[in-house]
């Protein structure tokens, strides 16, 4: 850690405020270029605390820039992690109000749902498919309260990886008894595939991201509880989107989800 703890209250609070009043600023390693990874998950924290002081639940957990696609698009070579609170859930085929975001983009994940608790360090993808309940097909919106989509990996951790929106429906399947790697994914934007992939996009197989995202936890002395959802990240690009939008994804074997943006 480099930043005291004043500093990282005021960075928390400062982002906290961006992310509620949709309004951008400038990456804040701009002024604390010193600032290291624990500096970024703290003031993750204190944002989270601020949520749930507020009355928030945490509604689950999220790993992002964990495909190529992803990294390329963000010049960011690192997966990074997140939580999702009650806030930023839409039902499927719900709309999502673009005024109360900054520069929204969709993301085509897979989602995973566990039944076991999980705990790292040695977290692996045969133990996270042996604890995961089902996967389903979700939309990630993510919405970065940096400037113009700009950051590096310590700015995007403080912001929370960019959380803003998600939604996950379609067709819950065993997640052992499909093939995680080949499957297909399509993300249609007003009936148009605007990005498509497969499964492996993710780290090779997305339940490594649930991996990682374990033993993440782990080295920070927690675990992921049972009936936890993790959205594994974007297996393709991120696609912005606009009022009026109508955006679906459909995976092989699970079916589609969408949302409407008005
Ligand atoms: C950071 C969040 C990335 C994903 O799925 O890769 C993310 C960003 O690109 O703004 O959620
Ligand atoms: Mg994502």
């Amino acid at each position: 850690m480099t930043l005291d703890p004043k500093t990282l209250d005021q960075l928390a609070e400062h982002l906290h405020a961006c992310q509620r009043e949709a309004r951008d600023t400038l990456k804040i390693t701009d002024q604390h270029p010193d600032m290291d990874w624990d500096d970024a998950y703290a003031i993750q924290d204190r944002i989270l605390a601020a949520k749930l002081k507020g009355g928030a639940r945490v509604a689950g957990y999220k790993a992002g820039l964990t495909s190529h696609a992803k990294m390329r698009q963000m010049g960011v070579t690192d997966p990074v992690f997140g939580f999702l609170v009650d806030e930023f859930t839409v039902a499927d085929g719900g709309e999502v109000r673009v005024s109360e975001l900054i520069h929204p983009k969709v993301e085509p994940e897979i989602c995973f749902v566990t039944r076991a608790e999980l705990k790292g360090p040695g977290c692996h993808i045969g133990a996270v498919l042996a604890a995961c309940d089902v996967v389903l097909p979700g939309i990630e919106v993510i919405d970065s309260r940096y400037r113009d989509f700009k950051f590096d990996v310590k700015s995007v951790i403080a912001d929370n990886t960019s959380a803003a929106r998600f939604v996950v429906g379609g067709r819950a399947v065993d997640a052992r008894r499909v093939d995680l790697t080949t499957c297909g994914l399509v993300l249609e934007k007003n009936g148009v595939p605007v990005a498509l992939g497969a499964g492996a996009a993710v780290l090779g197989h997305p339940a490594a991201a649930v991996a990682m995202l374990v033993n993440h936890l782990g080295r920070r002395g927690q675990s992921l509880p049972a009936g936890s959802l993790v959205l594994s990240g974007g297996a393709t690009e991120a696609v912005s989107v606009q009022p009026g939008d109508h955006v679906s994804l459909r995976v092989q074997g699970m079916g589609s989800v969408s949302l409407r943006f008005v």
